[in-house]
């Protein structure tokens, strides 16, 4: 039987990627967002693979559970969670911060992924079966100069990684975290409010990570065997060593 994968965060970069990569592997797709216009040109794109397309904030627990609410019976099995959604909102010392991007970052990256997975947890942990993959970062491992709040918004994606892999064990649910490096896509853009040169500036001098080769692993998480659970991976690019050394020669 087909399979779905619930993405959110498919309007770009990763969720997007993993998106065409699950289609191609066969999984018919729940894509998410709050940019529909892009989550229906993806839909159109992926013809013929089933794609229903949701529209909410994460951040918006009942625009989460309304939507979630909504789906229309071939898709309201959910196999695969792919919790993605996120993004960091400037890059500044602690004392300078704007709590307004702290609320976007925690309650985002963090309150968002419990949103969604509490919306979907009661018919997985029914029917005893379901993967989740929650997008960290490198950034949840290591905390780099100025990078607080998302640093710490990712930190707390590992420790729920943990705690909803204990916690959904008797419920035959696998749970797994990908941590990537540096990956070209719209993250930096969003980071620095559309200073795309600034934003160009991360990925200049050496190869980044494309959303493609993260989605390459998401893939292979998800099409293991029952039996197996890839529980974390950490991703870089070659050139990159840890959160703030890479090489640029
Ligand atoms: P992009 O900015 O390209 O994509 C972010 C995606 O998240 C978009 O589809 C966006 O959709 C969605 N999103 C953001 N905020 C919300 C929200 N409040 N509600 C609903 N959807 C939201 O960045 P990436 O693809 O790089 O980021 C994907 C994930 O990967 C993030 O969690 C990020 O932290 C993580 N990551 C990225 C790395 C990188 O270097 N790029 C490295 C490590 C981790 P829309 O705007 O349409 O709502
Ligand atoms: C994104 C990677 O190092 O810019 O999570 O925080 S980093």
């Amino acid at each position: 039987m087909t399979k779905t994968a619930f993405i959110t965060g498919a309007s770009s970069g990763i969720g997007r990627a993993t998106a065409v990569a699950l289609a191609k592997a066969g999984f018919q797709l729940v894509v998410t967002g709050r940019r529909a216009e892009r989550l229906q040109d993806l839909a159109q794109q992926l013809a013929p693979t089933p794609v229903h397309v949701l529209t909410f904030d994460v951040r918006d627990r009942a625009a989460v559970e309304t939507a979630v609410a909504s789906l229309p019976a071939e898709f309201q099995i959910i196999d695969v969670l792919v919790n993605n959604a996120g993004n960091a909102h400037g890059l500044a010392p602690i004392q300078d911060g704007d709590p307004n991007d702290w609320d976007m970052m925690l309650d985002g990256n963090v309150k968002g992924l419990l949103n969604v997975s509490r919306a979907l947890l009661p018919g997985m942990t029914q029917r005893k079966q379901g993967h989740i993959i929650n997008i960290g970062s490198i950034a949840g491992q290591e905390v780099y100069a100025n990078g607080n709040v998302y640093c710490a918004s990712k930190a707390a994606v590992a420790a729920l990684t943990k705690g909803m892999r204990i916690d959904l064990l008797p419920h035959h649910i696998r749970v797994a975290e990908v941590n990537p490096g540096a990956v070209e896509t719209e993250f930096s853009e969003v980071r620095f409010k559309g200073d795309n040169e600034r934003a160009a500036k991360v990925y200049q001098g050496y190869e980044p990570l494309r959303a493609e080769d993260v989605a390459d692993v998401i893939q292979f998480m998800v099409t293991r065997p029952p039996h197996v659970n890839v529980a974390e991976v950490l991703l870089l690019p070659a050139a990159q060593a840890s959160a703030t050394l890479i090489n640029k020669e």
